[in-house]
């Protein structure tokens, strides 16, 4: 049975969680409470929503959803202040080479992300028509460690969970592809990641053998 290939979008394709640190950091700042590069890692795959309601139980803060609304949208547009300057430039080492090695060779592709801007992100980046499906956090009703978002791109790419490679960089996404028996790729530091199946720095280390290895590899 052919194998399918399901990508992360933040931390994984463009390195967007710098961006995501940086207006959290400003939002958490404004409101007294400390905001880490560690606190960040608990946020990685972690929806919007969720992302803000962490950072208030770190701080003990109790706000109306009147105020949690504001400040949700404040976050994204300086979030997307950031982005806007992207280009295709800020596409991570090796991805291309991936996208177009598996394209070339006919294995179906999804993006499993739970950003809710993923499509303007891929956009920007010239990305849009590597994917065959895209299942973003507008799609999904339960964010990362759930499997939803992997399992909705599992059953659009016509394959079995343990038929499908994730590339994630979160704990949390690696999480969910493993509660669905899916073979995951944890992309970065390997003590952040270690639960994942294989793990790599960055897609520059991933080449053809790596691929057939994956391919291959049953769990
Ligand atoms: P947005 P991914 C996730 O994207 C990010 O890792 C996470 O930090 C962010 O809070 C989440 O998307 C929601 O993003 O605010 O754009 O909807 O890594 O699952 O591609
Ligand atoms: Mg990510």
């Amino acid at each position: 049975m052919t194998k399918a290939f399901i990508f992360d979008l933040d931390g994984v394709i463009v390195d967007t969680a710098k961006f995501h640190f940086l207006a959290w950091k400003n939002l958490a700042e404004a409101l007294d409470i400390s905001f880490s590069e560690e606190e960040n890692e608990q946020l990685k795959g972690v929806s919007r929503f969720n992302s803000l309601q962490k950072i208030l139980e770190w701080g003990h803060k109790n706000i109306s959803k009147e105020e949690f609304n504001r400040l949700m949208e404040k976050k994204n547009e300086e979030y997307l202040s950031f982005v806007d300057q992207m280009s295709k430039d800020d596409i991570l080492p090796g991805v291309l080479e991936t996208l177009n090695y598996l394209k070339e060779n006919n294995y179906p592709i999804a993006l499993g992300s739970a950003s809710k801007n993923a499509r303007r992100i891929l956009n920007k980046l010239g990305l849009n028509s590597y994917f065959d499906h895209i299942v973003d956090g507008n799609e999904v009703s339960k964010a990362k460690p759930d499997p939803e978002v992997f399992l909705k791109g599992c059953k659009l790419l016509g394959v079995a969970p343990q038929q499908a490679i994730v590339f994630e960089d979160s704990q949390a996404g690696i999480k969910a592809a493993n509660t669905a028996h899916m073979i995951s790729v944890g992309i970065g530091d390997k003590s952040v990641l270690g639960e994942a199946d294989f793990n790599f720095e960055g897609f520059s280390e991933i080449n053809e053998k790596t691929l057939k290895t994956l391919i291959n590899f049953k769990k």
